[in-house]
């Protein structure tokens, strides 16, 4: 018995036997290439977060010890050896830090690396030790014409390698505690004694 095909129906000897039309084929084909797209734009994403994560932490990692300054070391303005804040700019004057006040931006100058175990705990250009040496002050108050350790060690060429007396100053043997080898010419010709040997009334021309 001899078969007739349909006339003007083309068969694709591929698909011949199976239930997947075209049409089917066509979307299964379009499904794949975007899938793959979708996975490559997946792939690039997560690629620019990684980018973008590793470049905060570098960021991080470079800029947290940025903040801190290789030395504190800084010159204040009345030309005083004084402590540098984070911000490199602040330069405070010795007697600033750890003095329970806040003088840096961020606080540092009372950390308490900085202040637990005062005046070791100290840079050793912030404070000078007495004559007595369980007595200390902060280097500012060292060379300023007040006797602030108390027995004038603060003042003396030997042990602080304090200058002689400056213009504004007069030198003799004060009669108050509080000078050592001299005292201020506003003292001078004031009409009361301040030298032992009466100069700041006699001799001294403010
Ligand atoms: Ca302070
Ligand atoms: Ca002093
Ligand atoms: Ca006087």
């Amino acid at each position: 018995m001899n078969r007739t095909y349909p006339k003007g129906r083309n068969f694709d000897n591929n698909s011949f036997g199976s239930t997947e039309t075209m049409l089917e084929k066509e979307e299964k084909d379009c499904c794949h290439g975007c899938t793959r797209k979708c996975v490559c734009i997946t792939a690039l994403v997560l690629f620019m977060l990684i980018i973008i994560a590793v470049a905060i932490a570098l960021a991080t990692v470079f800029a947290l010890p940025a903040r801190t300054p290789e030395s504190r070391l800084c010159t204040t303005a009345d030309n005083l050896t004084g402590y540098l804040c984070d911000d490199r700019i602040t330069c405070l004057l010795p007697s600033q830090v750890c003095n329970s006040a806040n003088d840096c931006g961020n606080g540092e100058d009372e950390a308490a690396s900085l202040c637990s175990n005062l005046p070791d705990s100290l840079p050793g250009n912030l404070f000078f030790r007495c004559g007595n040496p369980s007595i200390w002050i902060y280097s500012n108050f060292k060379c300023n014409g007040i006797n602030n350790c108390g027995d004038c060690s603060d003042e003396s060429a030997a042990l602080a390698s304090c200058p002689s007396c400056g213009s504004g100053w007069w030198n003799c043997n004060p009669v108050l505690f509080q000078y050592c080898n001299c005292v201020p010419r506003s003292l001078c010709q004031n009409g009361a004694q301040d030298c032992s040997d009466w100069s700041d009334e006699y001799v001294c021309i403010k």
